[in-house]
């Protein structure tokens, strides 16, 4: 079966994942030859972003540090214009449904990898996966003959042995406020949903290792034992036809899950865009940025200039902050206000995700519960203080 037909929705109402540096973004296929369906809503995209191509954007245009290829000349303001400029937009009421739009640049503060950073980056370090080009360890077809690039992978990214950092909890924070209409993530590491940003608010758009099932027949297998499998570096199988089951992240000419589709109507309402740590380079997911109505602005926090954001002039109503994300994300929350809001919440959440690491004295068990009893140490900081 092909990878296109995983889904039994109408061929109109798929979305399959590709990689924008591999093909233009017009062609009919992607780049494994699976048929791409072009969204319906990409032409008004690139017709609103065109139509903004000539606009004077240097009102509220502005740069941070300049790092790699960034925007220049009449629109640039100087470092924290344009974090201060959305601030204080924040600040009069003006943003009250903000879709955030991001992707593996605010998990590198937890000690995730990302892609494409020089160096650091997964695809700068190829060869401890064995792979012949970097997009090769999501390419289905090459999974079905050597899940163990992609296994490799997984044991870096699999959920659990990283914590959320400020980044995510500033999201968060933007949730606790009534501000987030919805987080859009190309992120697979779960880190938005353990830092408690609830499922609702949330659309993992290359899904995640929460639910696992053959990659040819697609019948569901358990999670937790396809991790344990992987993990101790075996190979899940199929109960029904024993092809390699995989985790339900989404592969190069797979359909994005049901809940991506929330785009079409989050982007229109939108009254805030922000973009965070990603290389935009991922399609569809990287036009959603163009799907906000044209008078929204849009404030790219990145090491460097990305997507529309590398246009000169910028689009009125664009914002570029450059440099470390959880540099300028701190000093964002400190215009805001917020700063010491989070740092509670980080603390008060690290307490709560303590309580799984909690030791059971008598069952052996982890336990997240409120059964004291059944709780003696905790390996992270020592029993008493996560219980309070
Ligand atoms: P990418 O292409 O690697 O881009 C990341 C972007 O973030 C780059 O522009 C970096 O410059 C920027 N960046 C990285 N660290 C920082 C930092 N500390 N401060 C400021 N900017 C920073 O990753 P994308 O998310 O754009 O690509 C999409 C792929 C990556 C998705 O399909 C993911 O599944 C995949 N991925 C996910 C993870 C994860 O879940 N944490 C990790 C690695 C790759």
């Amino acid at each position: 079966m092909s990878v296109s037909n995983r889904s039994s929705r109408p061929a109109d109402a798929r979305i399959t994942r590709s990689s924008r540096s591999a093909e233009s973004q017009d062609s009919g296929s992607g780049r494994y030859g699976k048929p791409r369906k072009k969204q319906a809503d990409s032409t008004l995209a690139q017709d609103l972003s065109l139509m903004n191509v000539n606009g004077q954007g240097g009102l509220n245009a502005s740069v941070g540090k300049q790092l790699g290829q960034r925007p220049s000349g009449p629109s640039a303001n100087k470092s924290g214009g344009g974090l201060a400029s959305v601030a204080r937009l924040m600040k009069m009421g003006r943003c009250k449904n903000v879709v955030v739009v991001a992707g593996a640049g605010i998990s590198t503060a937890s000690g995730i990898p990302d892609f494409r950073t020089p160096g650091t980056g997964l695809y700068a370090n190829l060869e401890a996966y064995n792979i012949p080009y970097p997009e090769a360890i999501f390419n289905v077809d090459y999974f079905s003959n050597d899940p163990q690039p992609f296994f490799s992978l997984a044991k870096v990214l699999y959920p659990g042995s990283h914590q959320p950092n400020y980044i995510h909890y500033f999201i968060r924070m933007l949730h606790h406020k009534g501000l987030l209409l919805r987080m859009y993530t190309q992120n697979i590491d779960g880190l938005e949903k353990l830092c408690g940003i609830p499922d609702d608010k949330l659309v993992e758009a290359h899904g995640s290792f929460t639910t696992a099932s053959c990659h040819l027949c697609y019948t569901p297998y358990p999670a937790e034992d396809a991790k344990r499998l992987i993990m101790n570096g075996n190979v899940p199988t199929c109960t029904f036809c024993t092809a390699t089951v995989k985790p339900d992240v989404v592969f190069f000419g797979e359909d994005l899950p049901q809940k991506y589709f929330l785009h079409t109507q989050d982007f229109p309402k939108a009254d805030l865009l922000l973009v965070m740590g990603t290389s935009l380079q991922i399609e569809p997911f990287a036009s959603l940025v163009n799907t906000v109505r044209a008078t929204v602005p849009r404030l790219l926090l990145n090491r460097h200039a990305v997507g529309p954001f590398q246009r000169i002039p910028l689009r009125r109503g664009d914002h570029v902050e450059l440099g470390d994300l959880e540099d300028t994300v701190r000093r964002f929350a400190e215009m805001l206000g917020w700063n010491n809001d989070i740092v509670e919440l980080m603390k008060s959440q690290e307490q709560e995700q303590c309580i799984p690491t909690l030791v059971s004295g008598r069952s052996g068990k982890h336990q997240t519960g409120s059964d004291e009893s059944d709780v003696e140490t905790c390996s992270k900081c020592s029993a008493s203080s996560c219980l309070s």
